[in-house]
């Protein structure tokens, strides 16, 4: 069996990724807690799975989406908190297979990603608001936390961790290798061995050698002696972390920051308040800057559709990877600190300047003086150069650093210039 640092390679290399949140709350059209939020109950919910029939469907689409703004795997919500299953459970009745779609969903997914040479993920909940045996009254965030017809309703906890095991296993068995298990969440008492969580790793081990599994079970990753169930990589959730993540003994950890393009996971129909294709692919930049991956997120609607501008978005940032790939895919941090400019990542002798802040005249490169071999606009590999400017020997603070002349007023690409430098020695 691979360990962390094997199973880890790929998914350090290809650093960024697609998030699909989808399922009954599509229709609602009010975000993916929308239960939680509005204390909907079972029944009232109900309708909701009656009346699925995403008629648009299409993964081989999604995947297309994907692949074409460079995101190199996916990872799709196969049960939200809600419990409801897209795939076709043989513990439950609560499956799209019972629904108007009347299929697995979550088969059409695998296959049509992987056509495409994505690498594929599964996100499932290790909440479950559907099931009877899993804590409501008095939880922080089930549905019927406060509703009185709850408060004396015995549950039995090893039910349920038998059911979440159970369909673990069936989504790990069923539809071939799988990449990236990706639990949500612990909190509170309800963490680690709560779930049964090392015996759920022996099991998916058992299975899937190779998969690479989040640390949303609990543990604590970043010990140096971590538990069985810590998880491969970190998750931090709408936010980059602003040194990377380090564990105790300062050693870089493989993390994974996952961001929405608007305010919301799943489908919200009045949330326009969408992030730029700029601010896109600067994060991603960010997350690379300091060794970690985006896993970007679209929440398709009831029909199955990716929002327009969620498409336009990726668009936008499949331009750039385009020409610019080349300093996100295999790359990490740079020992050089965060420039006055924007950022750098670094492969090998590669140094990668992404230039955010054109300022005038040109760029400054603290620290590389005598270092730089060669120069080139990465998104065409046109020649740059690397000069003194006139008097500039003379300024207090350049005896260590470079300057590369930059043609124009405006920086030939807004989103992100990214000038290749290559270094005498890495
Ligand atoms: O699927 C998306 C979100 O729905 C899910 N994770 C992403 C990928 C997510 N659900 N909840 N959260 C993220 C964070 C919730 C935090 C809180 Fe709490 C809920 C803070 C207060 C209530 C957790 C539970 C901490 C205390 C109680």
């Amino acid at each position: 069996m691979l360990d962390r640092t094997e199973r880890t390679e790929w998914f350090l290399n290809d650093r960024f990724g697609m998030f699909i949140h989808w399922g009954l709350y599509a229709i609602p059209a009010r975000g993916e807690w929308v239960r939680s939020h509005e204390k909907i109950s079972i029944d009232e919910y109900q309708e909701f799975f009656e009346e699925f029939n995403p008629a648009d469907y299409d993964p081989k689409e999604w995947a297309k989406i994907a692949k074409a703004a460079g995101q190199k795997y996916v990872v799709l919500t196969t049960k939200h908190h809600d419990g409801f299953c897209l795939f076709d459970s043989k513990l439950t009745d609560y499956k799209a297979t019972n629904t108007p779609a009347k299929r697995d969903l979550i088969k059409e997914y695998v296959e049509a990603f992987r056509a495409e040479g994505l690498k594929v993920g599964f996100y499932y909940s290790i909440i479950d608001w559907h099931h009877e045996h899993y804590p409501a009254f008095g939880d922080r965030i089930h549905p019927m936390r406060d509703n009185e017809e709850f408060r004396d309703k015995p549950i039995d906890f090893d039910v349920y961790v038998e059911y979440m095991h159970g369909q673990v296993k069936e989504l790990l068995t069923n539809y071939g290798k799988i990449d990236i298990m990706w639990f949500d969440f612990s909190y509170d008492d309800m963490t680690g061995e709560k779930w049964k969580a090392t015996e759920l790793i022996n099991m998916i081990r058992g299975i899937q050698p190779d998969i690479i599994i989040d640390n949303r079970l609990g543990g604590n990753i970043k010990s140096s002696n971590p538990e069985v169930y810590a998880g491969d990589f970190y998750s931090p959730e709408q936010i980059v972390p602003p040194g990377g993540i380090l564990d105790e003994d300062g050693n870089q950890i493989p993390w994974e920051a996952c961001i929405t393009l608007n305010d919301n996971w799943g489908y919200h129909a009045k949330d326009k308040n969408y992030k730029s294709p700029k601010q896109a692919i600067r994060t991603l930049v960010e997350c690379v800057s300091k060794n970690g991956n985006l896993l970007l997120n679209v929440g398709p609607d009831a029909k199955g559709l990716i929002p327009d501008r969620s498409i336009e978005i990726l668009e936008e940032v499949g331009k750039w990877m385009k020409r610019n790939g080349e300093s996100i895919y295999g790359c990490t941090a740079s020992r050089l600190p965060k420039p006055e400019w924007g950022r750098y990542t670094q492969k090998g002798n590669k140094l990668y300047a992404h230039v955010f802040d054109r300022g005038i005249g040109p760029i400054y490169f603290a620290g590389l003086k005598g270092k730089i071999k060669k120069a080139r606009l990465l998104a065409d590999g046109s020649e740059l150069h690397v000069q003194t400017p006139w008097m500039a020997e003379q300024y207090s603070d350049i005896e260590s650093g470079a300057f590369i002349n930059l043609e124009g007023a405006q920086l030939p690409d807004e989103m992100d210039t990214v000038i290749e430098l290559e270094l005498f020695e890495s």
